[in-house]
């Protein structure tokens, strides 16, 4: 074993200053999470975090179409189930991810070419999923990603042969399937003003005006230095919908200079205040727990934990929020 390796087991996440999820709650607060998947849940160090300072989870990519049901009508559950497992094993909650998008979508989906075929699929996709895990997910991210970054409807083959009564189609399905857990829509750069948020606060009262059983828009909130200030504000906008509103991919782009660590922590800490602001904001999650396993690349350095699993300056940043 390396000798920093050893020092951060010794050192580490799995003493008593953790407990991020604990303070949130204490904020009152459901949940501070990460994304997690068996990367990371079958790795030891990673687990005395997951369950030192995390209370809900959301899986990285198991739970994707590509993952889930690779060819029609066949489904494969086995690191979706590990994942759910793990975090009943520890009490945790899971934000399903995600139900209907446009990536990490099998060919044979793309290239359906009938409007109602494609109904048929988006429903039978999104009730076996809601279904097997009915009573286990706190929410699902049911859409992802369906805005251009202009407002407008972004173009996949869900959008161009249903027009917006995909995500329609996808909700009700999903409330079909599991009245308990909550829906939401989620999305990237909604971060601060401008026509990606205006687009997702008309698209989503639109869904209202029709009925559409939608419960929450996620913000993903992957950002880079010195963009955390319009969080609080865009987030109250997103929320004035009258739904909750949740960070759901939190992370911020840096590198390992100090002068950039002491920036991306005053900006975790300026995130992690931004939800606390917002009485609608339910929990806050991370995209993954250390560097070393970011999709980013550990050269950006975005996350809490260093790729040594040594905490990081983010992480005062946002213990301070809480404390
Ligand atoms: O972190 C995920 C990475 O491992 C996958 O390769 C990638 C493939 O699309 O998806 C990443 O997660 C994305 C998430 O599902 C949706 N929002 C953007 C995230 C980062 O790309």
């Amino acid at each position: 074993m390396k000798t920093s390796v050893f020092i951060a087991l010794l050192l580490g996440p799995a003493v008593v200053l953790g407990l991020l999820d604990t303070k949130i709650k204490a904020k009152g607060k459901k949940y501070f999470g990460s994304a997690a998947d068996p990367g990371t849940i079958g790795v030891a160090i990673d687990v005395t975090i997951l369950t030192s300072d995390y209370g809900a989870y959301t899986p990285e990519n198991s739970m994707k179409w590509d993952a889930t049901e690779p060819s029609r009508g066949s489904f494969t559950f086995t690191n979706a189930d590990a994942l759910v497992a793990f975090a009943q094993a520890h009490g945790r909650l899971v934000r399903g991810h995600t139900l209907v998008w446009h990536n990490q979508l099998p060919a044979w989906v793309s290239s359906i070419t009938s409007a109602s075929d494609l109904t048929a699929v988006i429903q039978n996709h999104v009730t076996t999923l809601v279904t097997r895990f009915k009573g286990k997910i706190y929410a699902w991210d049911v859409v992802n990603e369906v805005l251009n970054e202009d407002g407008t409807l972004g173009s996949s083959v869900f959008s161009n042969l249903l027009g917006e009564s995909f995500i329609d189609i996808a909700f009700k399905a999903a409330r079909a399937a599991d009245p308990a857990a909550k829906l939401y829509i989620n999305d990237f750069n909604l971060d601060a003003p401008g026509a990606k948020t205006n687009g997702m606060v008309a698209l989503v009262n639109r869904l209202k005006s029709r009925g559409v059983p939608i419960d929450g828009i996620g913000s993903q909130t992957h950002i880079s230095l010195g963009h955390a200030g319009t969080i609080a504000a865009n987030l109250q906008t997103l929320a004035n919908t009258g739904l909750d509103v949740a960070i759901t991919e939190l992370d911020i782009a840096s590198s390992t200079s100090t002068a950039n660590e002491a920036q991306q922590s005053s900006d975790y800490e300026t995130v992690a205040k931004a939800c606390l602001a917002v009485s609608r904001c339910v929990g806050i999650t991370t995209w993954g727990v250390s560097d070393k396993d970011s999709w980013l690349g550990a050269a950006k350095a975005p996350l809490l934990w260093d790729t040594n699993f040594v905490r990081k300056p983010a992480y005062t940043g946002v213990d301070a929020a809480f404390s």
